[in-house]
């Protein structure tokens, strides 16, 4: 009778040794940038903060990432087998309010919504054209339905100009000592951004 305890209480704390070893492997924190090579790996870093280090889970058919650290907050959410569209869910201050929530398709265009100021009211969104490396990224600064500011990548990470819609023009907008202005006829106009938009300054 004795042996046989003994065996059994062997054989449970095994059990349990294994369970926890096999918990830790699975639920282990990784890099998820780690195949997509260093300038997409950083580009998503910058999108992802908490991708180097992140944690997955299976939900049914959905597979979910989120922050492996607790300070940081956010989750990566996509189909297991048709994989788009992906959710991304951003709340940088982990305060629980999102600043923004990102629908992206397979040929990675996405549309966004910003709550900039986080008082729990999405107030600009988005919309970033097919591509990685070449693409233009719309922003609508104040939800008007037109768009404001506008990101152009050509080629390479930082090789993105931007460009400012003022009077439904676009002008690419030069920074300098602290300031920002856009080249008109030749001349330099100080321009100035406020709540997502953009006009000339004194007017
Ligand atoms: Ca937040
Ligand atoms: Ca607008």
């Amino acid at each position: 009778m004795r042996t046989r305890i003994c065996w059994f209480l062997i054989g449970f704390f095994a059990c349990l040794i294994l369970g926890v070893i096999f918990f830790h492997i699975r639920y282990r924190p990784v890099d998820i940038t780690e195949n997509m090579g260093p300038e997409i790996g950083s580009m998503f870093e910058e999108f992802v903060p908490w991708s180097r280090s992140a944690k997955g889970l299976q939900a049914g058919r959905f597979h979910v990432w989120t922050p492996a650290d607790s300070e940081s907050a956010g989750a990566w959410i996509m189909h297991g087998e048709r994989v788009y569209p992906q959710v991304f869910i951003r709340d940088s201050d982990a305060d629980g309010i999102p600043d923004c929530v990102t629908v992206m398709d397979s040929k990675w265009k996405f549309v966004t919504v910003f709550d900039s100021d986080e008082d729990g009211i999405f107030d600009s969104h988005g919309y970033k054209t097919e591509g990685i490396l070449d693409s233009v990224t719309f922003v609508d600064g104040n939800m008007d339905g037109t768009y404001d500011t506008r990101f152009v990548l050509v080629g390479r990470k930082d090789s993105t100009t931007v460009e400012v819609n003022i009077d439904g023009s676009w002008h690419e907008l030069i920074r300098s000592d602290g300031k920002t202005y856009v080249r008109i006829d030749g001349q330099l106009k100080n321009v100035r951004g406020k709540n997502g938009v953009w006009d000339f300054c004194g007017e």
